[in-house]
């Protein structure tokens, strides 16, 4: 038999050592490529890419080379190899089913996922997987063999420690790096795909261990003294339901649709184009905004801090805000007990419930977050055809999302509570260049506003299409649709680039002006209801879902909730920001400022009177914000027994083959299906979906 050649380098500590880091490289690379879907935007990420393992890797493997004993120094070798091989491949396998990766609390709650792989993990290996372990298996042969002889000299310390360090270093340039492709990558924790992307498998379990074991030690610490307090303010702050609206949507589904980073200035406005020709951006939102079936406000603020879209949801969903720092769902999200709108209107009124977004599902830990809140259904980017041409960075462009959403919609049970989150309208809302292209460009010398109006324009005409298709299917009479803005699109830093185009100057542009460019939509549209119209309440996120509850008239008295609803003749009408200031109809607070609402004028000496009033406002915004946080970070509504809420196990929720379970569901009913489906007579009603470009609707001449 020929004899088995080893080069003369594996025979050193070191040459080991390299050839165990190279193959951990590859074998990360080789999943990047074939079995993770990280969305590379641009050649800088795929360097990013292509550079994250090492760090992590040379730093962990490091420690083989302190040890100093020879046996001892290659079994820890071994192990850390064999460990980070593992990290890998239970990755691989974890995200073939679930499109994520494993964070502690799943690896804590192993037993759970295994239940939720299901007996079919088996199904899940592919033959190539081999590469994920062979050459550990082939180097452990080799070194019990002899074949790699061990080297009895240690390496010396000098050289272990410049490894360990020259790692450190390496691992501060990717971050750095990572940091100017995705600004706040790691304090705002938009999704773990980006993590991976950015600092790789290893970095990402490190980092979520920290940040798991940061948030478990605050509410372990809680007690449920901690919820007296909370409790009396509650009461304090309840606002009773006004009589002329309790009710009057009652038993209605309830079909949210997230306006993506939508401001109320866009409402009526219209866009010179380069001829002087006036168009209006959002002609379809603005009729629903002005029509006597719509609730609307003028006065509404988002409240979002840098959870951004999830900061908006956790207020929408739970009358909470988001946390100080960072994203709820992301931080709390998959861990902590709410009491959510599904699950109140699941209890209370027997609703199904589902959210539909076209991009991945662990975007903000939405995967985990939403069956925490309770929703029965989650129909994330797995569930449309996604592809280069229909969809951008942030997932599937608005209206091939709501038309290909109906396939799902229409076999939900009736009355259902749901979500559409739209995204076109994001941030850098780069232009269509394709059918889609046409309406004006602002031509300010901000990249990023000169696009705004057209994607906004975009979003408008997908929810017109998505609102005639509710109402030919017969949806649209039984629904209460809301339409609300998650925060602002245009950031305060650019704002003074928006001043001419709002009929300011860069020059008069102040504090106040970013301020009240918070403001967003909100239109409660109730089809049959006349009595609609622009209410101009102050109010805020926070307040829409004891608003939204007594609309469908279920009271809120016994639940958690920190808004108030916008009807009540009760509401104080104090918007509080995520970072302390506020808004009320007469004083605005901005740090130190105080502003006359009303006239927008900095109150420059304030009279003990006034600063006696904007400070009482200033310690009950301080007041409510400190009670949310309160709630969130001890995890104190799993103390909260009174609202007698069903306690949610995010294992009774399964979001794969949701059709199919929804079909099951239509089955065993029969006869009393409430399936929009099973009304059609077990037919698809998606034929009636309509769906036209921007080109094809200008040819058209409508
Ligand atoms: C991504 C989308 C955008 O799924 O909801 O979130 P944002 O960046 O606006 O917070
Ligand atoms: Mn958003």
């Amino acid at each position: 038999m020929k004899k088995l050649y080893t080069p003369s380098f594996l025979n050193t500590r070191l040459g080991l050592f390299s050839l165990i880091a190279l193959l951990i490289w590859v074998k990360n690379i080789f999943a990047y490529t074939v079995d993770f879907n990280l969305r590379i935007e641009n050649a800088n990420e795929y360097f990013i890419l292509l550079i994250n393992p090492i760090a992590t890797t040379f730093f962990l493997l490091a420690i083989a080379l302190y040890v100093r004993r020879t046996k001892a120094s290659y079994i820890t070798m071994m192990v850390l190899f064999t460990i980070m091989s593992l990290l890998l491949f239970s990755n691989v396998i974890y995200y073939r089913e679930f499109t994520d990766f494993i964070t502690v609390n799943t690896m804590l709650g192993a037993g759970k996922v295994a239940s939720g792989l299901g007996e079919s993990a088996v199904r899940l290996f592919r033959p190539y997987d081999v590469v994920y372990f062979l050459d550990v298996l082939v180097l452990a042969g080799l070194l019990l063999t002899k074949k790699i002889k061990m080297d009895e000299r240690p390496v010396r310390a000098r050289v272990a420690i410049s490894v360990s360090l020259l790692s450190v270093v390496f691992f501060l340039f990717n971050l750095f790096m990572a940091e100017t492709a995705r600004p706040q990558l790691l304090t705002r924790q938009f999704s773990r795909d980006y993590i991976v992307k950015f600092l790789g498998i290893n970095a990402f379990t490190v980092y979520d261990g920290v940040t798991t074991y940061q948030t478990n030690q605050i509410s372990a610490e809680a007690s449920s003294n901690d919820l007296i307090e909370v409790e009396d303010y509650v009461k304090d702050h309840y606002a009773a339901p006004n009589d002329d609206t309790f009710g009057i949507a009652k038993g209605k589904n309830v079909i949210y649709i997230h306006l993506e980073s939508f401001q109320q200035f866009l409402i009526d406005y219209k866009l010179k184009d380069e001829n002087g020709v006036e168009h209006e951006v959002t002609p379809f939102l603005n009729s629903v905004y002005h029509g006597n079936s719509t609730f609307s406000f003028d006065n509404f603020f988002h409240q979002v801090g840098q959870g951004k879209t999830s900061d908006a949801e956790t207020l929408f969903e739970n009358s909470l805000f988001g946390s100080a720092q960072g994203s709820l769902f992301t931080q709390l999200g998959g861990k902590n007990t709410f009491e959510a709108a599904p699950n109140i209107l699941d209890q209370e009124a027997g609703y199904t419930s589902a959210v539909f977004h076209g991009n991945t599902g662990n975007f903000w830990n939405r995967n985990e977050t939403y069956k925490k809140l309770g929703y029965d259904y989650f129909f994330d980017s797995n569930y449309y055809d996604v592809n280069e041409d229909n969809s951008f960075q942030y997932g599937l462009h608005d209206k091939p999302f709501f038309n290909q959403s109906v396939q799902y919609l229409e076999h939900l049970q009736q009355p259902f509570y749901s979500k559409f989150i739209a995204v076109s309208n994001h941030y850098p809302y780069s232009y269509f260049t394709n059918d889609e292209a046409g309406f004006p460009i602002a031509n300010t010398s901000d990249e990023t506003i000169n696009g705004y109006f057209a994607t906004a324009n975009y979003l408008d005409k997908a929810v017109e299409e998505f609102f005639n298709y509710l109402k030919s299917s017969g949806l649209y009479e039984n629904s209460v649709i809301v339409l609300y803005g998650d925060h602002y699109g245009v950031s305060t830093s650019r704002n003074k680039n928006l001043a001419e185009l709002l009929g300011s100057s860069k020059a008069l542009w102040n504090d106040f002006d970013d301020s009240s460019l918070q403001r967003v939509p909100y239109m409660i549209h109730i089809p049959g209801q006349t009595k609609g119209g622009i209410n101009h309440t102050y109010g805020g996120q926070v307040d829409a879902l004891p608003t939204l509850l007594h609309l469908l008239g279920v009271d809120t008295k016994n639940y958690i909730q920190l808004g108030q609803d916008l009807f009540s003749k009760e509401n104080e009408q104090l918007v509080a920001f995520r970072n302390g200031n506020y808004v009320s109809p007469k004083y605005t607070l901005l740090g130190s400022n105080i502003y006359d609402t009303a006239s927008g004028q900095l109150i420059e000496e304030p009279t003990e009177e006034v600063k006696n009033e904007a400070d009482e406002l200033k310690r009950k915004v301080s007041l409510q914000l400190q009670i949310s946080d309160r709630i969130t970070t001890g995890d104190l509504l799993r103390f909260h027994t009174a609202s007698d809420l069903k306690v949610i196990k995010p294992e009774d929720f399964n979001y794969k083959n949701q059709l199919e379970q929804m079909e099951t569901i239509e089955k065993d009913k029969g006869n009393d299906s409430t399936s929009v489906y099973s009304k059609n007579g077990n037919k698809t009603t998606s034929d009636q979906y309509h769906t036209e470009t921007y080109q094809n609707y200008l040819k058209s001449g409508k």
